[in-house]
Formats: structure tokens, C-alpha cells, sequence
């Protein structure tokens, strides 16, 4: 934990304290109260890096994994949304913007050529790197 996550909005907005101001070793003083407000910070989303299972020879359209939106948090529940910053698929995976639900999409005229299934792990096991980038 940093020391910055001590202070989070979304835990706690105001804290008060009492302040004593004193002469000769506080034989005088005077108490103040002070309140401090803690102003919102809009912090990014989170979300762990995922690994998902795909079976060979499914079909366009198939779903990898469960939506992103299921998996990803915000602190302050911002709506948000995905895109694929990075694509080592080739255009074999499409991601939805709106709930970050990935899935196959053979028909993209950029996938690698071949004559067999573009998920064929015998012949052609398909790797890459599946990077998504949650923004909001
Ligand atoms: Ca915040
Ligand atoms: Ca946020």
C-alpha cells in the first residue's frame, strides 16, 4: 500500500482535528477545530491482467472469456469503456466498446493466410498477445 491510498476519497471525505495554540508551554491556549476535505480524485480503472482458453476449431462469433466489464472496477463507478491497444491477433479477435466482451471474428480479410481453421492447435496453434486497454 502507498502512502497516498491512506487518503482516498472513497473512503473518507472530511477528518477533523483539534488544533491547541499555546505561550509558555501551553499555560495559555487557545483550541481551534480544523476540518480537512478531501477532494475527489477521478482515479483510472482496474483490472488484473487476464488469461483466457479458447477452443480450436470454434466458430466466428465464439465469446473468449467473460466481459471485461464484469471484471473491471473504478473507484468512483465511472462508465467505462475498451478498446484493444495493441492486437497480436491479427484482427482474429474483435472487442466489444461498450462491455469488453471479446470473441473470434474469422471473416477479417487480415488474418494470417492458410487453408485450415485460424484456431487449429495441431497445425497452426495461434498465439499472440491479446492486450486490452480499459479507458474511460
Ligand atoms: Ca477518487
Ligand atoms: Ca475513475
Amino acid at each position: 500500500m502507498n502512502d497516498q491510498d491512506l487518503l482516498d476519497y472513497e473512503m473518507i471525505t472530511t477528518f477533523e482535528l483539534t488544533v491547541r495554540i499555546g505561550i509558555n508551554e501551553y499555560s495559555t491556549f487557545t483550541l481551534i477545530n480544523v476540518t480537512v476535505h478531501v477532494q475527489n480524485v477521478n482515479e483510472p480503472p482496474k483490472l488484473a491482467p487476464q488469461r483466457f482458453i479458447a477452443q480450436e476449431n470454434c466458430l466466428s462469433g465464439a465469446l473468449v472469456g467473460p466481459a471485461l466489464s464484469s471484471l473491471a472496477t473504478d473507484p468512483e463507478d465511472d462508465m467505462l469503456t475498451f478498446r484493444i491497444d495493441f492486437d497480436g491477433t491479427n484482427g482474429l479477435v474483435l472487442l466489444n466498446a461498450a462491455s469488453g466482451q471479446l470473441s473470434f471474428n474469422f471473416s477479417t480479410p487480415t488474418r494470417p493466410s492458410g487453408s485450415g481453421h485460424p484456431i487449429d492447435f495441431e497445425t497452426a496453434p495461434a498465439s499472440g498477445s491479446y492486450l486490452a486497454i480499459v479507458e474511460v
